[in-house]
């Protein structure tokens, strides 16, 4: 990658990095407060502390580590950006990096303790708000950055298929821009005018709906650079190939035209949505699980051709040859093997069903924790062993390389000690985002107290993990010896079959998204707006 347009990855990747240890840091507050062993000092509330963490490492940690990395696969697959590319890209930096500014102030000094969801009725100064548009805002610029540097290629290479990491990105980037118009219009529309005192009140459910139109192809957005790295990069750290190019492309295009019509699901307990729209979702939201079951079955043929090449013998005799002592395999692959358990407590919250049961408890709090929090930061950590030295010029180690290792192994105890008593906790009533209570001595919150200390366990190891993680940033940021370090790109097999250039007809695609939007959405939106009493408090439209 070029140096110029390794600066722009790396300004990404420090905000990333800041944003993990102060989150981290309320994060730890956090299991220790539930624990109700420990006590906040100076006044400093739950609810503020609970939103710096979910803000900090659901919304910035993730947005600002993607695009470093985005921006850097682009430069390495389509080439080098131009100079406007590349202004278009630190114009969306400087955007998304004083808009978190602006927010993270906000949340410090408690005019904001709303949490990630910034759900109404809770209310936050309107400077937060208008710092979360200039974060959305600057994504799309960046997104512009990315998407006309692959553009260019196209132009350039007319009738051939396009370098796959950054069809990725563009899959990734035009599925994040739909998402976000859904929050975009909530904000404008109702948050922000409604903090400004300009309007006395706002529809709810509206605004809610709104959020999960966009709050579902977040946690997409999340994962499919996570997704970039297991087809990509994994196959030429292993020695293998990419199992099939098309087949890659296909459970892409997949998530861009399922990850947005399903956000009911996050509200199948909401009383205002009619059931048969509920049920419309949890359908589609079924079908946004195949591309994930596509991913483990390409990881499967990969890992399993790749072994027999080397020579592996019997039913799973391959897996000894894959490379266990590489962090950059390792790490990932632990990732990769926790979406396992993840993704089947995903089905469980979809299922129509048994949401009623594990709704608003912090069942929710211990998938989420296996998803985004392992599968997905592992990935990131594994992914920036190389692209971290790839952009400053320098090596990771054999001793980071094993400091790696035990990192992702400190991590995974952790979070298995403490996502697991989440999810048991969560069968057991324990609500979510709630501080510690014995809840007037009822006796059901008695059977959660061991399930909060271990929570605690839990976590302070995940708080050794991020420090672990950013020592070893640091090194190979300012410290490590100064070489070269590859940026890994694998090859696809050539005995697979040719990518179908239908694949890459965005037009096409676009059309049937926004087909399944409007029958997932429009008529729910409407009948909202219908039958909400206008007048009566909390329920009117403005
Ligand atoms: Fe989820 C709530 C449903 C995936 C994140 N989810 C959340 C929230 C977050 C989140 C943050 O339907 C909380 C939001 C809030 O604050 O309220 N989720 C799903 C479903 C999936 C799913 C169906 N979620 C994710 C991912 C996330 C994430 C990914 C982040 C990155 N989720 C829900 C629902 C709720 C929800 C409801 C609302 C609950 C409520 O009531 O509030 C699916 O996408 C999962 C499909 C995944 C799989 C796994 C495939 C496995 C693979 C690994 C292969 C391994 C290999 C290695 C190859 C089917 C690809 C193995 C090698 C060996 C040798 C063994």
């Amino acid at each position: 990658v070029d140096r110029k347009d390794a600066n722009v990855a790396m300004a990404h990747i420090y905000v990333a990095m800041i944003a993990l240890l102060l989150g981290g840091i309320a994060g730890l507050l956090q299991v220790l407060v539930r624990s109700g062993e420990f006590k906040l000092p100076w006044g400093i509330g739950y609810y503020q502390v609970l939103t710096v963490h979910g803000v900090l490492l659901g919304l910035i940690l993730t947005t600002f580590f993607i695009y470093g990395f985005q921006i850097a696969a682009v430069s390495r697959t389509s080439g080098t950006l131009t100079a406007k590319q590349r202004l278009i890209c630190w114009i969306g930096f400087w955007t998304m990096t004083a808009g978190t500014a602006m927010s993270s102030v906000m949340v410090l000094l408690n005019e904001a303790s709303v949490l990630y969801t910034f759900y109404a009725p809770l209310q936050a100064h309107w400077i937060f708000y208008l710092g979360l548009t200039l974060v959305v805002v600057g994504s799309w610029i960046g997104a512009l950055g990315q998407a006309l540097r692959w553009m260019q290629w196209r132009k350039e290479n007319k009738g051939q298929t396009s370098p796959l990491l950054s069809f990725m990105v563009v899959c990734n980037n035009l599925m994040w821009f739909v998402a976000t118009i859904g929050v975009a219009s909530e904000v404008l529309f109702q948050l922000l005018p409604w903090s400004l005192g300009l309007v006395d009140r706002i529809d709810i459910l509206l605004s809610r709906t709104l959020f999960w139109s966009f709050g579902h192809a977040l946690v997409y957005f999340w994962l499919l650079p996570a997704y970039m790295i297991w087809y990509i990069v994994i196959p030429k750290i292993i020695g293998g190939k990419i199992f099939s190019d098309a087949l890659s492309r296909l459970s892409f295009i997949l998530f861009v035209i399922f990850s947005i019509p399903v956000g009911l699901h996050h509200q199948l307990t909401e009383p205002g949505v009619d059931g048969s729209w509920k049920f419309l979702q949890v359908i589609l939201t079924m079908m946004v699980v195949i591309p994930s079951l596509l991913t483990a079955f390409s990881l499967f043929a990969t890992f399993e051709l790749r072994g027999r090449a080397l020579g592996a013998k019997g039913l799973f005799g391959w897996l000894r040859q894959l490379p266990w002592g590489d962090a950059r395999f390792f790490v990932p692959f632990l990732g990769m093997l926790v979406f396992i358990p993840g993704g089947a407590g995903g089905i469980v919250n979809a299922s129509y069903q048994m949401n009623q049961l594990i709704h608003n408890t912090i069942w929710v709090t211990g998938h989420f924790h296996l998803t985004v929090a392992t599968t997905v930061v592992l990935t990131f950590f594994g992914a920036a062993y190389w692209l971290v030295p790839h952009l400053t010029g320098r090596t990771f180690t054999k001793e980071l390389n094993k400091l790696g290792i035990i990192q992702s192994i400190v991590w995974v105890i952790g979070m298995t000690i403490m996502s697991s008593s989440m999810h048991v906790a969560g069968l057991l009533g324990a609500p979510r985002r709630s501080t510690f209570s014995d809840y007037g001595g009822a006796e059901i919150a008695s059977t959660w107290a061991s399930y909060q200390i271990a929570q605690a366990v839990g976590g302070t190891l995940l708080f050794i993990g991020i420090l672990l993680f950013l020592y070893i940033f640091v090194q190979l940021c300012w410290f490590a010896p100064k070489g070269q370090e590859e940026f890994p790109i694998g090859e696809v097999a050539p005995n697979a079959e040719k990518t179908p250039a239908i694949l890459e007809n965005f037009k096409l695609w676009i059309v049937v998204l926004v087909a399944l939007l409007l029958i997932a959405y429009s008529y729910p939106i409407f009948d909202i707006i219908q039958n909400a009493p206008l007048g009566s408090k909390g329920y009117k439209l403005w």
